[in-house]
């Protein structure tokens, strides 16, 4: 992509709404814009470190054995006063009715609605275990949005559905999603730690939150400091086999958020492995037993005839919330510094004299061969001082830099620089476009 035919609306001042870095980061950057208290407009560089994020996630879902499908945002109100749920939720659901005034809303969740899908299909436990998943908007009139698309309203949510015969084989669905989870988020660069969580509004009483360390989360968090450097299971797990060890790995240790919090049990973590901080929460797993599928009669017939209500579990991912927590764990005063997974261009190429013949060969040239080995180059050929497309780049935070102009180029060299460490090397193009070919991976 060329910078003069993109669409980059990047902000000199920081917006004095914003509070934390990540959501100042994402204003600045032109990531999103908003349009009322909690709803975004994903602008295009913001989108596409989203649709990065979403496509990891889907990845990473699809490995575990979950199959994708796609709901409404709009339901039905009798979905969820069949579940009890539609009084409980209260105001944090956007009701709506239509021109023949029936009762609709717009989803904060869908147990309801897979319930009522699995029972109009399912009936034997021989069609059992079923997990789906759906990457679909949410929305959620929370009392105080805030923190940009971190806290936002209106939100992208990756909500699975496990649908299992008894509470053991639920708990095998429990552990996919978990140890999901982990490879999930250490692609992305983040260091999530799973911590037993409160089941709030969605039920049940088993529950992990995957937090991500950062000062400025919203919620205090307990655990043992082993946790957080522990490696993720890696992509070639076999999610077939017996997950229970690689989980009991991490629950062994303690880890909690604030609702469900023991002093005493953290007393008994070695004083210098204890680590009382705060949190973003990026994903959650709930098992729930038959919470929606008994009041929804979605039951199974067993072997022996019987019919029994399936036993569920949920597992959301933040989607949209993810980008502010990348950022606010990968950032430094100049701006965004982002993980090559994630980053919505890899390399960003810097024209310094705009109109040199030389210079723009050389541009033209590194743009094609970066376009090539797939690096999803962004050329800044705007007729901005050097000066002005430094700072941009830096704050916009692609991976990798590369800067040409003509002093460079009569000694034969271009300067190549990488965003997170600050180094800077001179390199003949070739060296430099080599270099950066052996960096496209996307490593767990
Ligand atoms: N039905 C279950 C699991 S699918 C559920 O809704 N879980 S949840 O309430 O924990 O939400 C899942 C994830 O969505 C959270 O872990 C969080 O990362 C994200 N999330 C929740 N509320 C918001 C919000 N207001 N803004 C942005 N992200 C949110």
């Amino acid at each position: 992509m060329r910078v003069s035919k993109y669409f980059l609306p990047t902000l000199k001042e920081t917006p004095s709404e914003a509070q934390i870095a990540s959501h100042r980061l994402m204003l600045r950057a032109g990531m999103v814009r908003q349009e009322a208290a909690g709803i975004y407009s994903w602008l295009p560089l913001g989108f596409k470190v989203l649709q990065n994020i979403e496509q990891i996630v889907r990845e990473e879902q699809n490995r575990a054995g979950a199959v994708e499908m796609l709901m409404p945002t709009i339901q039905p109100a009798e979905l969820w006063k069949e579940s009890g749920r539609y009084d409980a939720y209260g105001k944090e659901m956007l009701r709506i009715t239509d021109r023949h005034k029936r009762e609709m809303l717009y989803g904060p969740t869908n147990e309801e609605m897979l319930t009522a899908i699995f029972r109009s299909f399912c009936r034997s436990y021989k069609e059992l275990p079923k997990l789906l998943y759906h990457i679909q908007w949410k929305f959620r009139d929370e009392v105080r949005p805030r923190f940009g698309v971190m806290r936002g309203r209106e939100f992208l949510m990756k909500d699975a559905y496990s649908f299992d015969v008894d509470e053991a084989a639920a708990r095998r669905s429990y552990n996919r999603m978990f140890i999901a989870y982990l490879n999930t988020f250490a692609r992305m660069g983040l260091k999530a730690v799973p911590m037993r969580a409160e089941t709030g509004p969605i039920g049940g009483d088993l529950s992990h939150e995957f937090i991500i360390l950062a000062d400025t989360g919203e919620s205090a968090v307990f655990c043992h400091k082993d946790l957080v450097d522990m490696p993720a299971p890696g992509l070639g797990v076999d999610f077939d086999g017996d997950l229970q060890p690689l989980v009991d790995e991490r629950t062994a240790l303690y880890a909690a958020t604030e609702d469900v919090h023991d002093e005493a049990a953290f007393m008994e973590v070695p004083e210098d492995k204890r680590l009382s901080a705060r949190g973003i929460e990026v994903g959650q797993v709930f098992y729930f037993g038959t919470k929606y599928s008994e009041p929804m009669r979605a039951n199974v017939t067993l072997a022996d005839g019987s019919e029994q209500p399936v036993h569920m579990g949920s597992y959301g991912v933040g989607v949209s919330r993810i980008a502010g927590a990348i950022i606010e764990a990968s950032h430094d005063e100049d701006g965004i510094i982002w993980p090559m997974a994630i980053a919505p261009f890899k390399v960003g190429i810097i024209n310094l004299r705009q109109g040199d013949e030389a210079t723009g060969a050389a541009c033209e040239e590194a743009y094609t061969a970066l376009v090539e080995a797939g690096l999803d180059p962004l050329y800044d050929d705007s007729d901005n001082r050097a000066g002005a497309k430094f700072s941009r780049m830096d704050l916009i935070g692609l991976p990798w830099q590369l800067i040409i102009g003509p002093r460079g180029l009569k000694e034969g060299t271009v300067e190549i620089k990488e965003r997170a460490s600050g180094e800077r090397q001179n390199l003949s193009l070739e060296a430099a476009l080599n270099l950066l070919r052996s960096k496209n991976v996307s490593a767990i």
